[in-house]
């Protein structure tokens, strides 16, 4: 991997980008509609890493920035967090602890709170990728915690889904109800120095055996990680570096820029949608259904 000076941020380009994002995240449907579009620059590698609360994300992506930064690949991490609005105070410090903690100037890391959005990202996650990715790091790495609907939204708005998931719980078994398996590129089994963990291999493997990604050519390699030991990293480097080469011979910008720009759209009528119906009072929900449907498409007509 070539050394590059890309993505690598002094301390007041820093500032800039996390104010920057927290302003996004904080910023109305609206106000993102009337801004200044995000300048065009070569899309970064996108990779999102996504999994039940406490699998080992966090502890992973670290692990894995820090190699890929020893490597001279910058990257810039988004991390949703779905705190609760309580500890506002306490979560901010944790974030800027966060970007700090990394201390490669190669590195730069921010988590925003998922509180008011309604798939577990965050308000204008797409525009805040975008905010990033005009800073020109080689990847970027977004990290979610799996709530059923955030599955599906990271795979719009990355190339690469990575699915963590651990020994020994039943949320292999959630997943599959839920059909998340499907949005996976590649499957890790986290906390591999744990017991259990060949077995959930075995039946992560079988079941993503008869998956709807093997319809498209890629076989989702289910890999056992433990960061803890440092087993399976290596394994899991090079399933990135196929996928990435998989994506490249297989997805289009085109594709890519539609399934992009579709999410965006998608997430901003929602939340019109939603500040429509919350504007309703209970006397109008009294009138008949068809009324209030077109009163509400006007209203979302006229924003
Ligand atoms: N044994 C073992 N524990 C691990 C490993 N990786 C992470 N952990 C532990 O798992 C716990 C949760 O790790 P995180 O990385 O915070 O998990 P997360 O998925 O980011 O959690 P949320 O963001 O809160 O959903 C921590 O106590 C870690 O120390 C591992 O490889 N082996
Ligand atoms: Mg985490």
């Amino acid at each position: 991997m070539p050394e590059s000076q890309a993505g690598v941020l002094d301390a007041t380009a820093r500032r800039e980008l996390a104010r920057e994002i927290s302003r996004l995240a904080r910023a109305s449907a609206q106000s993102v509609l009337r801004a200044a579009p995000v300048p065009m620059v070569p899309p970064a590698r996108r990779i999102g890493f996504t999994g039940p609360p406490g699998v080992g994300k966090s502890t992973l992506v670290g692990k894995l920035v820090e190699r890929r930064a020893a490597q001279g690949v910058s990257v810039g991490v988004l991390a949703i967090d779905p705190a609760s609005p309580y500890s506002k105070g306490a979560i901010l410090g944790d974030r800027i602890r966060m970007d700090q903690a990394s201390g490669d100037p190669r590195v730069f890391m921010r988590s925003v709170s998922s509180r008011d959005s309604q798939d577990g990202m965050c308000n204008n996650v797409a525009d805040i990728l975008c905010a990033m990715e005009a800073h020109h790091f080689d990847e970027l790495v977004l990290e979610t915690v799996g709530v059923g609907q955030a599955e599906h939204a990271v795979k719009a708005l990355v190339d690469t889904v990575v699915l963590l998931m651990q020994p020994e719980t039943g949320d292999a078994i959630q997943a599959l109800k839920a059909g998340i398996l499907e949005v996976a590129d590649i499957i890790v089994v986290s906390k591999s120095d744990l017991h259990g963990a060949p077995k959930m291999r075995e039946v992560l493997a079988s079941t993503v055996r008869f998956g709807a990604q093997r319809a498209v050519g890629w076989t989702v390699p289910v890999l056992g990680v433990s960061v803890e030991t440092g087993k399976g990293l290596d394994e899991l480097e090079a399933a990135l570096t196929a996928h990435a080469a998989w994506v490249a011979a297989n997805r289009t910008a085109a594709e890519t820029q539609a399934r992009r720009a579709c999410y965006r759209v998608q997430d901003l009528v929602l939340r019109r949608l939603d500040d429509q119906l919350s504007a309703l009072s209970p006397a109008d929900y009294e009138r008949p259904v068809a009324e209030l449907y077109q009163r509400v498409l006007e209203g979302l007509r006229q924003t």
